[in-house]
């Protein structure tokens, strides 16, 4: 009697074992579909989706761009902020311009450098602007670039009047001539806030090594030129992915003919900056 009691229980418990495995499996596989499901939007009207990260994005954008050249890398965004984005961040600055500085190097004073830079311009950070504006820019500034919004300086709006340029520099400085750097300038965006009816380009004179044999004259604007559009953006890189510089990432901006030029520059470190 005892022995088949014993038997029954263990078939019980065997039985008992199977339905767990069961219920665990068939539970298991409808919770991985419903988040494939959700991962995947392909039912859905947009474009499909991919499951993402903690820090990722829900949905895909479509964001234009060109790329201009690989020496510097350089990328052009049409469309990237709105007339009414840009119209906020010119205004927010207008009050506050002064004259642009420059950094120096050993034996540079700003009477010996007069000329070089001559727009007047001011630093604003995004919680300065109670819009929004400048906090939505600075997001999209680091999706596209990838580089993460705590690596950025403040933002640096410009405005250069008839005849007002920046000659040709480069945005990363070389400890070897401005001393010992706690971090580097890898990449600027430049978003363009005004056009300009002549002049007032940004100027590559070195894209693709063209004019680094010839002696080049810093003040002078030949290479590639972009002309600025209200809305529109550049992205480039001043350092090679080994952190060395670019000499083909020097630019400038060519004098204004006609017009007034306005252009909000943000420069990108390797190290975070709040
Ligand atoms: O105004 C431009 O187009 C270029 C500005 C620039 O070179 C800079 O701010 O470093």
């Amino acid at each position: 009697m005892g022995f088949r009691r014993l038997r029954k229980e263990s078939m019980v418990e065997r039985r008992l074992l199977l339905w767990c495995c069961f219920l665990c499996f068939v539970s298991g596989f409808f919770t991985s579909r419903l988040f494939l499901q959700e991962g995947s939007s392909s039912a859905g009207d947009g474009p499909p989706t991919v499951l993402h990260g903690r820090t990722g994005e829900s949905k895909t954008a479509s964001i234009p761009y060109q790329v201009l050249s690989w020496k510097p890398r350089a990328v052009y965004f049409p469309g990237f902020a709105t007339k009414e984005q840009c119209e906020i961040i010119t205004e927010t600055a207008r009050a506050r311009l002064e004259p642009s500085k420059l950094m120096l190097r050993e034996g540079e004073t700003p009477e010996n450098t007069k000329g070089i830079r001559t727009s007047t311009g001011t630093f604003l950070r995004a919680s300065e602007d109670s819009t929004g504006t400048l906090e939505e820019i600075e997001q999209k500034i680091a999706r596209v670039s990838l580089i993460p919004r705590e690596n950025g300086e403040p933002f640096n709006v410009l405005r250069y009047e008839i005849g007002q340029r920046y000659a040709s520099h480069y945005d990363a400085f070389d400890p070897a001539e401005y001393g010992p750097q706690t971090s580097s300038r890898v990449a600027t965006f430049l978003l363009y806030l005004s056009d300009v009816e002549e002049g007032g380009e940004t100027v590559f004179p070195f894209e693709n090594g063209s004019n680094m044999d010839i002696g080049y004259d810093y003040e002078e604007c030949i290479g590639l030129k972009i002309k600025p559009n209200r809305g529109d953006g550049i992205l480039f890189f001043s350092m090679f992915l080994n952190q060395t510089i670019d000499p083909t990432s020097l630019h400038g901006s060519c004098p204004v003919k006609k017009g007034e030029k306005w252009v909000v520059t943000k420069w990108m470190r390797d190290q975070r900056q709040v």
